[in-house]
């Protein structure tokens, strides 16, 4: 026995964090007695190294969770509660299929709505067998922009593709911008990387509204008022061009549209830009000559800076720079918004957009969820979640709430727990963990691809969203051979399509994408003119201006302060936000607010305040301090719905206005007013 004891105690498997999140980790599970005990950093993955951030590290509490949703269950009471009873899967399944038929019947496919998002990274739970699924059923199309589509449309503009330069070459630049990003919370290898720079030399400079822990870590952290990022990128290339900081051959050789550019630029002296942005004239000069001067220069763009009114034109600037010096094909040198695009496969193939029957079905961007419960021209009658929150990530709660509470709405959520979403559910189904699936794993910041082979079966009656959507198709009569095969054969497929050999996949559990000259810049720059386009024609026919410009945000009056509600450093989006550990490490939910803004308002550090505005509002604590800029408030993370204190959503206050591009979410720009609760 203890022999056997011992020998459990030592088996260790591998695994890969399905977390939305960059750095899409390689993980070592301990297990013992068949259960997870411990989850560590793989030591022999390239970038993982063994270092992994605390809520991976919390997983065994997750999955074991005494709240963990295991079996079907059926809402009895009113909408908006958590009363539920447990059903089986069969009754589950008949009364879904029932829905579907009659909706189907009486409104026509389009009157049902999938709704997920990346709660789950594996491509095959997140967009394979799922996509299939909802196409053969003849649904409406969901938009999946809530997260970074502003800026990835805004750099392929520029760039063509969503690719940068690969992060292991990070340790390489001298100069590190760090652009709206949180590193140190939301992209940790990132930072171990730029320590590295650091030591031979390189300067890590933090361009972000929050003097957050990112900007505490770097060597220079330069505060700029938020939505103004554009016009510091072109203040900073009227100097570049004015001072002849610039790469001429490179620009000749490899891009178009330097003198409408230059043109444009010239409309950015420092003067100007400072007025926009709040930084100093003598913080742009600096910043734009250690630019200029400085080789390989890296630029890591982040989301943040583009969830605002004008996000794609403030990426679409950025990723200018790096050509300007000639800083693409020099090791280290460079900028990096997204990787995706190293992983390129035939979504296609593995979707299957041809199984439905009505491809001009409607179209809904997912940031206009609240709208699109409420329209009751073309109403939505079957809403099917996976993967995603909505009740708590979606902008405008007031109205996504009250769409979420309609009768007539049959909600189906699938999720490992009772989130605030399965308030509003008919029906809840119990979801796996990612430890319990076969899948396979992209990174959209590192260039491996990882292969998960299920640790642990299916806890209780839980099952994954790709044998969910596969039975529920059977269920359907659905007898294509597009539901016939099996993860294995999915995974093959994307696999040899990627050009990987499975075999080697499968022994080592990662493999690099292949980077080559052929397919990295600046040699192979797709867009149309294939050339980095300081002047886009396509952007002229997709109706904005061709040359980066600044618009800035629209202020709003009776809101002066403008509301910005980024991610915490302890959950991941509103995932984790019901574990106890990890709310402790948190701490309260805060609206951290600048002295002056405070003092006007007597609001002082613990006061438990409202934020408010037009479309809702949300109750915080404050914490009074210099970190944020006058006129901007911040709150971090997405902290679920606790019956005690009664909305603390801050989604209430967002709106769904869209983005300048890619039908992006506008989560930053909000205006509010703040004031002490009774
Ligand atoms: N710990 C943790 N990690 C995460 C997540 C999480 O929730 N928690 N979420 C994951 C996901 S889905 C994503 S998309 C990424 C997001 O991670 P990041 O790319 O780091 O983006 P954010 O944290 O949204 O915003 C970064 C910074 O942008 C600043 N900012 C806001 N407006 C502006 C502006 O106009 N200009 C500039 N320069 N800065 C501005 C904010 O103050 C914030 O400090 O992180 C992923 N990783
Ligand atoms: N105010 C504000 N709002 C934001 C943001 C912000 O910065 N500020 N960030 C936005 C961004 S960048 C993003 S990406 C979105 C993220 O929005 P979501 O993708 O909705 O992210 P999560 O809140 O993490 O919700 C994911 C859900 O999926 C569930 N899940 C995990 N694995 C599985 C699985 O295998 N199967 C099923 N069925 N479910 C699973 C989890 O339990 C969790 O409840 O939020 C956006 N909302
Ligand atoms: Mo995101």
């Amino acid at each position: 026995m203890e022999g056997r004891h011992l020998e459990e105690k030592a088996a260790m498997v591998r695994s890969v964090c399905p977390l939305d999140c960059p750095d899409a980790c390689s993980l070592m599970v301990e297990k013992r007695n068949g259960k997870i005990v411990k989850v560590e950093g793989n030591k022999h993955h390239p970038v993982t190294k063994g270092v992994i951030c605390h809520k991976a590290r919390k997983f065994p509490e997750r999955v074991y969770h005494h709240e963990r949703v295991l079996y079907p269950l059926k809402r009895k009471g009113k909408k908006g509660t958590l009363a539920f009873q447990r059903i089986s899967w069969e009754e589950a399944y008949e009364e879904i299929v029932t829905q579907f038929r009659h909706v189907i019947q009486t409104y026509g496919g389009e009157a049902i709505l999938p709704y997920s998002f990346y709660g789950n990274m594996g491509i095959l739970n997140s967009e394979g067998m799922d996509r299939r699924f909802f196409h053969k059923l003849g649904s409406s199309f969901l938009v999946r922009s809530i997260c970074n589509s502003a800026g990835a449309k805004g750099f392929q503009y520029t760039m063509g593709v969503n690719k940068g330069i690969d992060p292991e070459e990070t340790v390489h630049s001298k100069l590190i911008i760090i652009w709206g990003c949180n590193l140190v919370s939301t992209n940790l290898h990132q930072v171990l990387y730029a320590n590295e720079a650091r030591k031979h030399g390189a300067k890590i400079v933090v361009i972000d509204t929050h003097r957050n822990r990112t900007a505490k870590w770097g060597d220079w952290f330069l505060q700029i008022r938020p939505g103004t990022d554009a016009a510091l990128a072109l203040g900073i290339m009227h100097i570049l061009i004015q001072e002849n900081l610039i790469h001429s051959e490179f620009i000749q050789k490899y891009t178009i549209g330097f003198e409408q550019l230059k043109k444009k630029a010239a409309d950015f002296p420092p003067s100007e830009t400072s007025k926009w942005t709040g930084l100093s004239e003598e913080e742009i000069v600096t910043l734009a000559r250690l630019y200029g001067r400085t080789t390989p220069s890296f630029i890591r763009i982040g989301n943040g800076l583009q969830h605002h009114e004008n996000g794609g034109m403030a990426v679409r600037a950025i990723s200018c720079l790096p050509a300007l010096t000639g800083q693409w094909g020099i090791p280290g040198g460079g900028a990096l918004k997204g990787n995706s695009g190293f992983f390129s496969f035939n979504k296609w193939k593995i979707q299957r957009p041809d199984l439905h029957q009505n491809p001009r079905a409607y179209t809904i961007n997912m940031n206009q969820i609240g709208n699109a419960l409420l329209d009751m021209s073309r109403p939505i009658k079957v809403l099917f979640v996976y993967n995603s929150n909505p009740a708590q990530v979606a902008p405008d709660q007031e109205k996504v709430r009250a769409g979420l509470l309609r009768d007539d709405l049959f909600t189906v959520v699938h999720d490992q727990f009772l989130t605030d979403t399965c308030r509003y559910a008919d029906i809840v189904l119990p979801a796996t963990s990612h430890f319990e699936n076969l899948d396979l794993y992209k990174s959209y910041w590192h260039l491996y691809l990882q292969l998960h082979e299920p640790v642990i079966p299916p806890l209780g009656e839980a099952k994954s969203n790709f044998t969910l959507f596969k039975e529920l198709a059977e269920r359907m009569g659905f007898d294509d051979e597009a539901f016939q095969v099996t993860e294995e054969d999915m995974i093959k497929e994307i696999v040899e399509d990627i050009g990987i050999e499975y075999e080697e996949l499968k022994k080592k559990g990662y493999v690099k994408m292949n980077v080559s000259k052929n397919n990295t810049f600046p040699h192979h720059v797709p867009t149309p003119s294939k050339k980095v386009e300081f002047y886009s024609e396509r952007m002229k026919k997709d109706g904005l201006p061709p040359v980066p410009v600044f618009k800035p945000i629209q202020k709003e009056k009776e809101f002066p302060l403008m509301f910005i509600s980024g991610p915490n450093h302890q959950f991941l989006n509103s995932t984790f936000g019901n574990m106890d550990s990890l709310k402790k490490l948190e701490g309260k939910p805060r609206l951290h607010i600048h002295p002056t803004d405070a003092q006007q308002r007597g609001i002082k550090t613990d006061d438990p305040v409202i934020v408010y505005n037009q479309r809702g509002r949300c109750r915080l604590f404050a914490n009074v301090t210099n970190d944020c800029l006058e006129g901007t408030v911040i709150t971090q993370g997405l902290w679920w719905e606790d019956e005690k204190i009664g909305f603390q959503s801050v989604n209430f206050l967002t709106s769904q206005k869209l983005a300048d591009m890619g039908g992006g979410a506008c989560f930053f720009s909000t205006f509010a007013e703040v004031k002490k609760a009774d």
